[in-house]
């Protein structure tokens, strides 16, 4: 692709204390990013301060939500986006298809939530990979297209066009997520290419040619140069294969 590649890391409700800076110093010690790749890692809230500051600082820091409003105050339970950048935040995962479904009795978030969210992120001046995707029944009946419109559309109402520069799409297929499955690189390719002639369409081909589109889904060292050789996948969103040592083989492969 003609854009630079953006890996990042979504460590889910996975790490503690030590394991988190057992990870650290195995990123610490991988060697140079190349210098057409972002990286940036996702991690629970508690542990964003300690590994900002035991992490080299080439590695960008991504919470893995945030609070619709920006404000402090009466919000039991919510973190906001001041709070983010004030530990060392430059981005935000908004929009993982585990929050939009919910789980564990949460009703889940809409995508209108997720767009308010999105632009108290970029607002704030933090970067947003926004997350979409489709279900296997959405996919096998044809509807891939028209969901993940329907997740954008939000989004698109309430941005400028110049909000757009601090936005990447992760196109997470919610089938290959967590499941080992992973769509094959020109099914995502296929996907992305119409995910860009959309934002192209409703935002202008300027928007289009310059948005990273990540692919999610069970990324990892193995499958990922394959993905990431794909006309319009600038990028992944990795989940599991995010807490291992083989993270950095994602974005050394990129050299
Ligand atoms: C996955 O790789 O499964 C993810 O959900 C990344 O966000």
């Amino acid at each position: 692709a003609n854009r630079s590649y953006l890996i990042g890391g979504n460590w889910k409700c996975n790490t503690t204390t030590s394991s988190a800076l057992s990870l650290v110093s195995t990123l610490n010690s991988s060697g140079p990013i190349p210098t057409n790749c972002t990286v940036v890692v996702g991690v629970p809230y508690p542990y964003l301060s300690l590994v900002r500051s035991s992490l080299r600082s080439d590695i960008e820091l991504a919470a893995q939500d945030c609070a619709h409003s920006s404000k402090m105050g009466a919000f039991t339970g919510e973190v906001n986006v001041e709070q983010l950048k004030d530990v060392g935040c430059t981005w935000v995962i908004l929009g993982h298809s585990e929050r939009r479904t919910g789980f564990g009795g949460d009703a889940g978030e809409t995508s209108d939530l997720i767009a308010g969210k999105t632009l108290t992120a970029v607002g704030a001046g933090l970067k947003v990979m926004l997350c979409v995707g489709e279900t296997l029944e959405e996919r096998e009946s044809g509807k891939t297209l028209a969901v993940v419109k329907s997740q954008l559309d939000p989004v698109v109402k309430v941005l400028k066009a110049s909000d757009w520069g601090s936005v990447a799409i992760a196109y997470e297929p919610v089938w290959a997520i967590g499941t080992g499955k992973t769509a094959t690189p020109e099914m995502a390719q296929e996907t992305h290419a119409e995910i860009r002639s959309y934002i192209s369409t409703v935002l202008g081909s300027a928007v289009a040619a310059k948005i990273q589109i990540q692919y999610g889904g069970s990324m990892k060292a193995a499958n990922c140069k394959a993905l990431l050789a794909q006309p319009d996948i600038d990028g992944g969103l990795i989940g599991g294969a995010s807490l291992k040592p083989e993270f950095a083989d994602v974005f050394r492969g990129m050299m």
